[in-house]
């Protein structure tokens, strides 16, 4: 009922974070790019197997100084896997306990999304995807969201080898995005989904620049051949960004959706990271994945701050000079020097600079030792993180289960009328 968004306005209005006042605006009227690495986790930045770098490109981004990276970035999915990825990253709404937001609720909720925003500060907005439009029931959520333009399967080049797996090869798909996206009143705001780095991680011979690796687990070991050909087909696409320089009046975000290799495949994992075991909390720090945002003269640097994927619109938002202070958002600015660093993940667990929590066990972040008895200022600090991550999990819930944005709009913000757009390829 209507009155229920005015306790979850009331949490986050005592909780507000003050936005970086070093990085506000900095990036102001920019073109901005979402590339989302499929399935891509942080512990392939900088990881060598045969004595190669894996992702070359990606680790170059990482390590420029234009660019502002992130070693302490969670992906926060649930069974929604890039759906939930895509509610947090342009809603800062988490997904659903079960399912996916985006097929149960993304055709009739309301929403105050990335797309929506930007439209409404003179931003065109496009989704890039080279599956069928109804994967995740994108096609539309993207128009609740206020996207103007979703490229998806049909309007990209087809042929014999083009896809594998959930859709077309990534270099051939941001190949064909780039001339899309070359006809875009600027600024624009584009959103660009790669799929090959994605289980079962297979891809064609002439395609593959590394050799398997050799844990023996065959869901494993492909991984660095599909993550090296996403990492190509992004060091391409930066190829054609300066030829076409855009680069100059862009801002580029990167971020891996979600874990790529799960908690399943631990033999595997510890022999890949070269570690004897690999136990809960291994598994939760692997749930790292690379963010990144590159600009021409940005301070950048590699910052520690423990946060993830619900934390990256206010991140944007700030950046882009754009007021986010009446806003239903679960996030804050990773830039922030005073946030709360407490990473929730789907199901109540958390990672703190200082504890994680994985079921019924605690373990220290820095060292990963595992707490028996909890010491009374451990279990006040371990208790204040806990009541947070219920709270905000189950606020979040309550605002996509009751859609409740559509009792409130945020000052300065228009709702979207889904009816506004269209994504059919016009066959006239
Ligand atoms: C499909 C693709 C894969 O369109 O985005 O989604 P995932 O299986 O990773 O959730
Ligand atoms: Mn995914």
């Amino acid at each position: 009922k209507a009155s229920d968004i005015n306790s979850v306005l009331s949490y986050l209005n005592k909780n507000r974070t003050t936005p970086s006042v070093t990085y506000s605006g900095v990036a102001k009227g920019k073109n901005v790019f979402v590339i989302h690495l499929e399935s891509l986790q942080q512990f392939i930045i900088d990881f060598k197997w045969d004595n190669q770098e894996v992702t070359p490109v990606l680790n170059k981004l990482y390590h420029n100084q234009n660019t502002l990276s992130f070693d302490n970035f969670f992906n926060q999915v649930g069974q929604g896997k890039t759906a939930d990825a895509e509610m947090m990253l342009e809603n800062s709404l988490f997904g659903l306990p079960e399912g996916s937001a985006m097929v149960s609720d993304g055709t009739s909720n309301t929403f105050q999304a990335a797309p929506a925003i930007l439209d409404q500060h003179g931003y065109t907005t496009a989704a890039f995807h080279g599956d069928v439009p109804s994967f995740w029931n994108r096609d539309n959520t993207y128009k609740s969201w206020g996207y103007d333009y979703y490229f998806s399967k049909s309007y990209f080049s087809s042929g014999k080898n083009y896809d594998v797996g959930y859709g077309l090869k990534d270099k051939i798909f941001l190949k064909d995005s780039a001339q899309y996206i070359e006809q875009l009143p600027q600024p624009f705001y584009a959103k660009l989904i790669t799929v090959t780095n994605h289980y079962p991680y297979t891809l064609d011979k002439a395609n593959q620049s590394i050799s398997q690796t050799d844990t023996g687990d065959d869901t494993v070991d492909g991984y660095v051949q599909t993550a090296r050909y996403l990492d190509q087909a992004i060091g391409e696409f930066l190829d054609w960004l300066k030829a076409s320089g855009l680069d100059k009046n862009s801002m580029l975000v990167l971020y891996g959706d979600h874990y790529g290799i799960s908690g399943n495949h631990k033999k595997a994992v510890a022999k890949l990271l070269n570690k004897s075991t690999f136990n809960d909390f291994d598994n939760a720090q692997f749930q790292k994945v690379p963010f990144m945002i590159y600009m021409p003269g940005l301070k950048g640097g590699i910052n520690h701050t423990y946060g993830g994927e619900i934390d990256v619109l206010p991140t944007l938002l700030n950046l882009l000079g754009i007021k986010n202070n009446n806003t239903v958002q679960f996030g804050s600015d990773l830039l922030a020097p005073n946030r709360n660093q407490t990473v929730a993940f789907r199901n109540g667990d958390f990672v703190t600079p200082d504890y994680t929590k994985v079921g019924s066990s605690y373990y220290l972040t820095k060292t990963g030792e595992k707490l028996g008895k909890l010491t009374a200022a451990q279990k006040t600090a371990i208790d204040a993180a806990s009541n947070r991550v219920t709270t905000e999990l189950s606020l979040s819930d309550r605002v996509i289960n009751g859609d409740l944005l559509r009792f409130y709009t945020p000052s300065g913000f228009k709702k979207v009328d889904k009816k506004d757009f269209s994504y059919k390829l016009s066959t006239a």
